[in-house]
């Protein structure tokens, strides 16, 4: 019988001796393993009478019982110890500094686009996009600007020379060959804005070479002006961040569209300063209009089934008004003091929940 207690003060002492898991986990298979001490009493056993194998049975039981506790609440005192451990060395000192601000800004541009997918997103467009060289159709013919129409003189156009395949190409010189590609391709109801590099040959003080537009377009069975003056009004007041900002339709002219209609924000001129809001002084932003039947059948889309209306406007204009900037030409110097100025902090991402600028 010595032997089983000396055996249990051993096991005991090896228990609490052990100084992490895996050595507490050694001791465990040294006594109760396949090859453990006490599984090898147990063993011994069979050799016994049945009286003296039922004493010893039970005294062996009592043991394992023990050194099975034993075994359990030292992993559980290990077990803390180590998350203590843990704790301890993977602290962090929420109180330092945060890490200096990345150093890099977004382009007026980008965050005006991101404002605007915001801003449009949130009334159930997507955003469309299409290739910078574009077709003369797509460009031209399709919106009803004939070949010889003055219009093709007035947009400044870029030729490219034709395609392998002989087709005439430019540089789009508005987003709106984008609608046409939507319109190829997708049946009604169309909700669309397509953002964008375009290109004209100008360049003077309010002109240059590459400029950014936006156009809007939206096709369905019952589109009227009241949805355009709806969705353009929204627009304006979420850019602009101005509840109370009006509006004007002025009749206007452009082929694609009929009628046609130019929009002005309300706004005031006083020492040189322009300040937007319901001040009874007009400013021009953008053109629009109900998409011209003849457009659409150029898409192969009914028009006595479908209407709609699309409007366009330039991004370094809405963006020069919105954040002060007042030299176009200043967006395309990558003058990185410039952008330090006038660029935004990447983290800052506009959405109409969290606020479109900080
Ligand atoms: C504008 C003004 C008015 C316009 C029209 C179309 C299309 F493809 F649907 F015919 N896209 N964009 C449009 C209409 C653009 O920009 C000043």
């Amino acid at each position: 019988m010595t032997d089983a207690a000396s055996l249990k003060s051993d096991l005991l002492a090896a228990v609490e001796g052990a100084a992490d898991l895996a050595s507490l986990e050694e001791v465990r298979v040294s006594a109760l393993g396949k090859k453990g001490r006490i599984t090898a009493l147990m063993g011994d056993m069979r050799n016994l009478s049945p009286e003296e194998r039922k004493e010893r049975g039970q005294l062996l039981n009592a043991l394992k019982e023990e050194v099975g506790q034993a075994l359990e609440s030292r992993r559980d005192v290990l077990k803390k110890q180590e998350l203590a451990k843990r704790l301890e060395a993977e602290r962090i000192d929420v109180t330092l500094p945060t890490r200096p601000e990345a150093e890099g800004r977004i382009h007026p541009i980008t965050q005006t686009i991101d404002e605007l997918v915001a801003i449009f997103a949130d009334m159930g467009f997507t955003v469309a996009e299409g290739p910078d060289i574009e077709s003369d159709w797509n460009n031209f013919t399709a919106l009803n600007i004939p070949e010889n129409h003055p219009a093709r003189q007035m947009h400044d156009t870029f030729y490219l020379p034709n395609s392998p395949e002989g087709q005439a190409r430019v540089l789009r010189t508005h987003t709106s060959p984008v609608q046409i590609r939507t319109m190829l391709k997708q049946k009604p109801p169309i909700r669309i804005i397509a953002p964008g590099r375009t290109y004209r040959s100008d360049y003077d003080q309010t002109h240059t070479p590459m400029f950014h537009q936006v156009e809007a377009l939206v096709i369905g069975e019952d589109i009227h002006m009241g949805h355009l003056k709806g969705c353009i009004l929204e627009f304006a007041r979420a850019f602009f961040q101005i509840d109370d900002l009006p509006i004007r339709f002025r009749p206007s002219f452009f082929p694609f569209t009929e009628p046609s209609a130019e929009v002005d924000i309300g706004c005031k001129r006083s020492g040189g300063e322009l300040k937007l809001g319901p001040y009874g002084d007009w400013l021009e932003i953008m053109g629009s209009g109900m998409v011209h039947p003849a457009v659409l059948e150029n898409c192969g889309i009914d028009s006595s089934r479908y209407q709609g209306f699309a409007f366009g406007m330039g991004i370094e204009r809405i963006a020069m008004l919105k954040y002060g900037i007042p030299d176009l030409r200043t967006f395309f110097e990558a003058d990185l003091r410039w952008l330090k100025h006038y660029g935004f902090v990447p983290l800052d991402q506009p959405s109409l929940a969290q606020g479109l600028t900080r």
